[in-house]
Parts: C-alpha cells; sequence; structure tokens
C-alpha cells in the first residue's frame, strides 16, 4: 500500500483509545495470525492501549497458537473501533456485535464486491492479509511495532495462505516479507509440526475416502461421499467436504470435484481446477466462487452425472488447444 493509505490506517488506530479486531468465520491461519499479529504490532510501542481481538469459532488446527479476549460490553464497543480481518463481506464476520461499532476499518486480500467500513483498504494481489499487515507495519516505520511473537503469527498466516508459498500470487515481496519475520526468531519446526501433524484416525479415514476416487477419460477426478458413507464414518457435512482435498495432487486430472449428499437429498459440489477455470461451470450449476475454487450444488444424480460429463468436455476442449498444463 502507499505511504499515504498506511498513514491513514494509522490516523484510525491513533484516534481510537479502544479497538476490537474481528476476523472471518470458519477461521483459517490467516484470519487468525493477522488478528493476533495485529494486536500484538498496535500494543507493542503502547501497551496501555485497549486492543482486544474477539475471535469466536474455532478450528482446531490453530488452537495451539490462537488466544482470544472475551467479547467486550455493548458500552466498550460502541466507542470502538473495530477492524476487520480476511473478510471480503460484513456476513462473513465473527462478530454478533458488528453492528454497535463507532467505526469500522476493513483490511483485506479477497475480491472486494460487497465493499465496506469508514476505511477500507483492500489489496487482492496480496495472498494473505497477513503480508498487508506486515507492508503496514513496514510502511509505518516505529509506529507499530513488529515484535518475534507477532512475526510467529503473521508468519503463520503467509505460509497457510499462500499455500506454502505455492499458490500463484507468491511474489518477491511475500518471500521478503517472510524472511524478515523469520529473522526475528521462532521456532518453525513447532509451526510445521502443529500445521502438518494429523491424528491416526484421521489418517485411516482418509485412506478408506481413497478408494471411492474416480476419474473421467479427460483427467476430472470426483468423489462421492454419499450420505450412508456419512454416517457409516460418522463425519460433518464440512469434514466430508474436505475429501476434495484428496484429489489435488492427480498428474493430469486439471479439475476435481466433491459431492457431498445432505440430509435432504440435496448434493453440495465442491469444485477445484488447476490451469483451468471450472468458475463459469459452477454458475451453471446454481454457485459460484472463483477461476480455480468454486461450490455448485445439485439436485439429482442425474445433475451429478450431468455435472461429471460438462466438466469432463471442458477439460477435452482445454486439453486441446492448451499446452504446459500437467
Ligand atoms: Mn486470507
Amino acid at each position: 500500500m502507499t505511504q499515504e493509505i498506511a498513514e491513514k490506517v494509522y490516523a484510525e488506530i491513533a484516534a481510537a483509545d479502544r479497538i476490537v479486531i474481528s476476523r472471518h468465520i470458519r477461521p483459517d491461519g490467516d484470519a487468525v495470525g493477522s488478528s493476533m499479529g495485529l494486536r500484538a504490532i498496535i500494543k507493542a510501542p503502547i501497551p496501555e492501549k485497549e486492543v482486544l481481538y474477539v475471535g469466536g469459532d474455532k478450528a482446531d488446527y490453530l488452537a495451539f497458537f490462537e488466544n482470544e479476549d472475551e467479547m467486550p460490553d455493548d458500552e466498550f464497543c460502541s466507542s470502538a473501533l473495530l477492524i476487520i480481518l480476511d473478510s471480503g463481506t460484513l456476513d462473513r464476520v465473527s462478530n454478533e456485535k458488528i453492528g454497535l461499532f463507532k467505526r469500522i476499518v476493513k483490511l483485506d486480500h479477497h475480491i472486494d464486491d460487497n465493499p465496506f467500513g469508514d476505511l477500507s483498504v483492500v489489496e487482492e494481489f496480496r495472498t494473505s492479509t497477513c503480508e498487508l499487515i506486515v507492508d503496514l507495519c513496514v510502511k509505518l516505520g516505529g509506529k507499530l511495532k513488529m515484535t518475534a511473537e507477532a512475526a510467529e503469527y503473521l508468519y503463520i498466516g503467509m505460509v497457510t495462505d499462500s499455500g506454502r508459498f505455492r499458490f500463484n500470487g507468491t511474489t518477491g515481496e511475500t518471500l521478503r516479507y517472510a524472511a524478515m519475520l523469520l529473522d526475528y526468531g521462532f521456532n518453525t519446526e513447532r509451526i510445521f509440526a502443529n500445521l502438518y501433524l494429523d491424528s491416526f484416525e484421521n489418517l485411516s479415514f482418509r485412506s478408506r475416502m481413497f478408494g471411492h476416487i474416480k476419474q473421467t477419460e479427460n483427467g476430472v477426478a470426483y468423489i462421492f461421499v454419499s450420505k450412508e458413507i456419512r454416517e457409516s464414518e460418522n463425519i460433518t457435512l464440512e469434514q466430508a467436504s474436505q475429501t476434495v482435498m484428496l484429489l489435488d495432487s492427480i498428474k493430469n486430472d486439471l479439475i476435481w470435484l466433491a459431492f457431498i449428499e445432505t440430509d435432504d437429498g440435496e448434493i453440495r459440489v465442491r469444485l477445484r481446477s488447476r490451469f483451468v477455470g471450472i468458475k463459469d461451470l459452477a454458475s451453471r450449476y446454481g454457485g459460484g466462487g472463483h477461476e480455480n475454487a468454486s461450490g455448485a450444488t445439485c439436485r439429482s444424480l442425474e445433475e451429478v452425472d450431468s455435472l461429471i460429463n460438462d466438466a469432463d468436455a471442458i477439460l477435452a476442449d482445454f486439453k486441446k488447444n492448451n499446452t504446459g498444463w500437467l
């Protein structure tokens, strides 16, 4: 961000005696990391400032570093600045008192379809909100203060949201900022152990799910998690949806789909892809999202077949007309 924008954000922070930081529901490493990081770098130079991070719902794999404050009372909220991180829309913000706050500042990297906030800084080119927070800190010189603790939180968000620095948006600046954070010295072995290790039970579950993966002729990998499978495995819809991740590293399978049968017979679809876009396909089935990650809904098994066939046709066409994919 420009110096001018960084100063505007700082003016909001400086003018507020009370600050609450919130992130999106169903948190990921970037949502929690940017919130914890921002709280730490605001408080480091001014420890007496009241800066609270109010999280809300939890993700187990983030419990090793998430440390939230209690939701303050209404009187506090109505005199406070609310800083919303990593949330593209207001309805995804995990804060039931959102309507009470005096002012709202939004800092984010998602597509800005529904702008909100008295001040909004959205940088879609960043792989993470954490990267944006580091940029803010750098631009502001000593007004906010990076600490070893904050560096670790922000590093976790950068690592997770960039797919371990693998995704397209990863730039030289991403790595320069990550390098800067690493210089503060924290235990990366502990971070990666927390992010990668899985329970034996979950690995067994995944091994059983691998047996359900199928492929089409032109390279659509898909998995159908029926109601029956969900019940026998005793898993939630959310856990069933995670099976889409099992399909992401198959050579030549550029589109992958997970079909999750719900209790009322509807079938939720998670669509993912590399090299080829699937957003239009998702919109044909009542969904949408991003070019490489979308969601949709099928109302019958016939619609499931039809979606798989459409995906296969898109891929046949793509492979015929493009090179360099794998
Ligand atoms: Mn993010």
